[in-house]
């Protein structure tokens, strides 16, 4: 059965000492605390990646990452600060679906594919990326989630997630995270990236520069 996918948005901020106890005053609860291990895949050109889809096996489940404007192949990079800040994508959660979208992006026949393992093989997609991470996850109310990761490789971020189905819903999302970032005094600077950013920045250098040279990921 196919779940409609789930649109995701997010900010990221630092995570600076106090930003719990700024949290829990602004009315955030503390609903559980997870460690999770991500592997992430794509072939030898990077092919995944570079167009910004993201599929990871997070512990046991497949999860495809996906631009929400597909067709922008991440070559125009995003004109505000907000824009690259603010990030939208499409939660892919169905083996079937994954299949689907991956093979198409790789122009395989993803149709005798009958899992994801099969289709790592079939494209080629081999692991570039690994790293566990410690969350806590707060929710404040209006459906905000907020995350706080230290990963394995000693990066630390903080995210503001709204998980949204429509258009009208997203709108509404990136005003409000907007909102949150300047009443919650959340600190974004040259250093807001994510963990895959300085992932790569530290261990695979070369793909990391393809990445900022596609605008799929950016410095400060
Ligand atoms: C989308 C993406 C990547 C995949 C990881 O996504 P992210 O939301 O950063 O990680 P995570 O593990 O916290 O996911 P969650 O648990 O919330 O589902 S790696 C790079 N990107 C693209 C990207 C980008 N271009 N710019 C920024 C600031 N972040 C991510």
């Amino acid at each position: 059965e196919m779940e409609s996918p789930l649109i995701e948005v997010e900010r990221k901020f630092v995570p600076t000492v106090g930003v719990e106890q700024v949290l829990i005053e602004s009315g955030a609860c503390l609903v559980r605390r997870e460690r999770f291990t991500d592997s992430y895949v794509d072939n030898t050109d990077w092919t995944l990646t570079l167009r910004n889809h993201w599929l990871r096996r997070r512990d046991r489940r497949w999860e495809l990452k996906c631009p929400l404007a597909v067709s922008a192949a991440a070559d125009v990079p995003p004109d505000t600060e907000f824009d690259i800040l603010t990030q939208r994508y499409l939660e892919v959660f169905t083996e079937p679906e994954i299949i689907s979208k991956v093979s198409d992006l790789m122009e395989i026949d993803g149709s005798s594919l009958c899992s994801v393992n099969d289709l790592l093989l079939q494209a080629g997609l081999l692991e570039f990326a690994k790293f566990t991470t410690e969350r806590q996850c707060f929710k404040l109310p209006a459906e905000v989630t907020v995350v706080l990761d230290r990963t394995d490789f000693g990066w630390s971020v903080g995210e503001l997630e709204i998980m949204c189905r429509d258009q009208g819903e997203l709108e509404q999302a990136v005003i409000t995270l907007e909102h949150l970032t300047r009443d919650l005094r959340l600190e974004i600077g040259p250093n807001t990236i994510g963990k895959m950013s300085a992932y790569l920045r530290q261990n695979n250098p070369a793909h990391y520069k393809k990445l900022l040279e596609a605008h799929v990921l950016f410095e400060k």
